[in-house]
Parts: structure tokens; C-alpha cells; sequence
């Protein structure tokens, strides 16, 4: 699972991954030119207790993997747009935490102008959508046996548009499987953190930023970028002094990963055995093909079925075996959709 964190420059997307990660990656202009690279684990209880049950020898948390992405300085730009090194970049991520700069940046001319901010991220995520969409329309205009896939980008294309996301357009399984090499970067879920001074709390969410993450049917979420790195990179011993001073109880950055993880819309199947318990992060809709393929490449190959069991039911009856008599073990196959706290065992052929 990769998430990565897209913003305009000077925006705060190096010290919230900061905050983030609890790494110390170079803020400021001079930190530019590198692609940093973080990984969180996300805490969850569900992992100890398959382990108890089944003395599984290993526990393995779900690991969010976090990238900061930006721009090198001699990064060449597409049409005046985002340049192609940042749409690269973003493809590679399932997901992304667009940063709003709401303060003051002394490196920067510019007033914060969060809204602007938003509204012109957004225009570029569809616009780069757009291309690759029209040029392949444009390849297969005169083919036979394509009209299904013309009807598919028409419509596409006709959504982005009308500047709606990928993300609010429903697909079919196959549809989806047509456009899945596209790497739609509209269709990634999209947290909005808004990055403002602390003082500026009290005042609320900013209602333009506010109305135009609603527009877009975006999560906003108000965080300081500055404070939370400085309290990830206090030792572990002082960061909860700092908090209790803070009038802060649970750690801000706990606090954050788990907003940040429901917010992006990510759940956690789970395997277990005597070797290890582990939870796996997943988008929701995820099917079960595409779960197996993250466990491993030869079981989405030689997938059979998946063998599932809720997490409750596995031990609420205490056993696989009970929960299979008890008929709780469900037989799914290639496009079942995961839920959360799924147990799958995965048959496959090798
Ligand atoms: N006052 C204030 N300054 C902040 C905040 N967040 C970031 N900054 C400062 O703003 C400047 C830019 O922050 P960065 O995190 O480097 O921004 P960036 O988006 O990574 O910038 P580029 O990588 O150059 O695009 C730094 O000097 C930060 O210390 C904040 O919440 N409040
Ligand atoms: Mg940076």
C-alpha cells in the first residue's frame, strides 16, 4: 500500500510527512529534489488475538508505505501543467493526501489561498486523466470489434469533462478491468489535509476550502504541519509531556494515521496461521484477486477460491473448524469484493 502526499510547492508536503513517518527528511526549498520514502504500521488488535488463537509464530501489523512527492527542480512540465515526474509518481500510489498550504510561507510571495489551491489540483488530476483517455479514443477510432471500449471513453471522457472525478463514475468489473492500465489518477481516493497555523484552529475549517472539498465530494480534514512534526520527532518519553502541555491526550499522530486511514478509505484483510497472523491493507473494493496478488503473485495466478471467514465469527466459534460446521466459512471466488477483517485463506494452484 502506498500513499502519496501531492501538493502545490512550499505547501508543507516534506514536514507532514514528517509528522508522519517521525523520519527527519530536509524541509525547506533545499529538500526538493529528493523523493522521500516512509513506512507506518497501522495499529491493529484483531492481529493478536488470530495469533493467540492459532500460536502463530510471527505477528505482522498492515504497513502503510508513505511518499512525499516532489517535483525536481528540473522537472519538465506537461502543457504548463504538473510535471510528468509528479504524474509518474502519483500513479504509483493507491491513494493520495493532497496538502493545502493555509499559512504564511516567508519562501513564497503568495497570501495562502487554500481553495485556489484545490480547485486548480483537482483541474490538473483530471486534465492529466484526460489525455490518455482521448489519445487511445483516437487509436482505435476506425477499429472493428471495439465498440465497446469507445462507448467505455466516451463516457469517461465526457465525465472528466463535466470536471467529475474517475472516482465518482460506476464501472462494471470489466469496465474497470479495461481502463485499469490507464492508472486514473481521479480515481485514487484523496484525502485533503488543509495545512494552517495552529492559531488558526479555533476559526474552524476555512467555509470556501470547506465547500469546495464538498463540492468535489473530498474529505478535508485541518492538521499543523509545523506542530505535529515537532511532536513525532520529540523521543518517545517527551512526547506525551509535550501533549499533556498541549492539552493533547492521545498521541496527534496515532491520532492522524487512523483518521488518515479511514479517511483514504483503507481496510485490512487478514491471513493466519502457525506461522504468522498479519493484517493486509487494501482499498475498499478491492476484489479478491487482486488481495491475493498482494499476498503473492503465484496465488492470484493460480487462484482457486477463497476460503473467508469474518473476523467476529472466527472468534465468536473459536476454531476454523466451528465456523466452517457452524456454516460460517464462505467459499468466494476471483471478483468477490474484500470486507474488512475478512480472514481468507486462499487456495490456488501452483
Ligand atoms: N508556519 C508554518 N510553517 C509551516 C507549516 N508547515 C510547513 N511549514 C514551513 O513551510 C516551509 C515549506 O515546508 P515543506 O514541508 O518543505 O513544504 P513542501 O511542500 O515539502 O515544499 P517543496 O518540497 O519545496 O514543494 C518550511 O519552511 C516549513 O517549515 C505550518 O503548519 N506552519
Ligand atoms: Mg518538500
Amino acid at each position: 500500500m502506498k500513499v502519496g502526499i501531492v501538493g502545490f510547492p512550499g505547501s508543507g508536503k516534506t514536514t507532514i510527512f514528517n509528522a508522519l513517518t517521525g523520519l527527519r527528511a530536509e524541509t525547506g526549498p533545499g529538500g526538493k529534489a529528493r523523493e522521500n520514502t516512509g513506512v507506518i504500521k497501522v495499529p491493529d488488535e484483531r492481529v493478536a488475538r488470530l495469533a493467540e488463537l492459532h500460536q502463530s509464530k510471527k505477528q505482522v501489523l498492515a504497513e502503510t508505505q508513505f511518499v512525499d512527492v516532489a517535483a525536481p527542480p528540473d522537472a519538465q512540465t506537461r502543457g504548463g501543467g504538473l510535471p510528468s515526474q509528479v504524474l509518474l509518481a502519483m500513479q504509483g500510489c493507491e491513494a493520495l493526501v493532497l496538502v493545502l498550504r493555509g499559512f504564511a510561507n516567508p519562501m513564497l510571495e503568495a497570501a495562502p489561498d487554500p481553495t485556489r489551491e484545490l480547485s486548480a489540483f483537482l483541474a490538473e488530476l483530471i486534465l492529466s486523466d484526460l489525455g490518455p483517455l482521448e489519445n487511445r479514443r483516437e487509436r482505435i477510432r476506425k477499429e472493428t470489434g471495439k465498440d465497446r471500449e469507445r462507448a467505455l471513453l466516451d463516457k469517461c471522457i465526457d465525465h472528466l469533462e463535466a470536471e467529475r472525478p474517475m472516482r465518482a463514475l460506476t464501472l462494471d468489473n470489466s469496465e474497470t478491468t479495461l481502463l485499469s492500465g490507464f492508472g486514473l489518477l481521479t480515481a485514487k481516493p484523496v484525502l485533503v489535509l488543509l495545512n494552517q497555523e495552529e492559531a488558526d484552529f479555533a476559526g474552524g475549517l476555512p467555509g470556501p476550502a470547506a465547500a469546495t472539498a464538498e463540492a468535489a465530494e473530498l474529505e478535508l480534514m485541518a492538521i499543523s504541519g509545523k506542530l505535529e512534526m515537532d511532536i513525532a520527532e520529540l523521543p518517545p518519553e517527551e512526547q506525551g509531556e509535550y501533549l499533556e502541555a498541549l492539552g493533547i491526550s492521545a498521541s496527534a499522530r496515532d491520532r492522524f494515521v487512523q483518521r488518515a486511514y479511514a479517511l483514504l478509505d483503507l481496510i485490512s484483510f487478514l491471513t493466519t496461521g502457525e506461522d504468522e497472523s498479519r493484517a493486509w491493507p487494501i482499498t475498499r473494493g478491492t476484489t479478491a484477486l487482486k488481495a491475493a496478488g498482494k499476498v503473492h503473485s503465484d496465488i492470484a495466478r493460480g487462484f482457486i477460491r477463497a476460503e473467508t471467514i469474518a473476523y467476529d465469527d472466527l472468534l465468536a466459534l473459536g476454531s476454523e473448524k466451528k465456523a466452517r460446521d457452524a456454516g460460517k466459512m464462505r467459499a468466494e471466488g476471483k471478483e468477490y469484493v474484500v470486507h474488512d477483517g475478512d480472514v481468507i485463506n486462499f487456495r490456488f494452484n501452483v
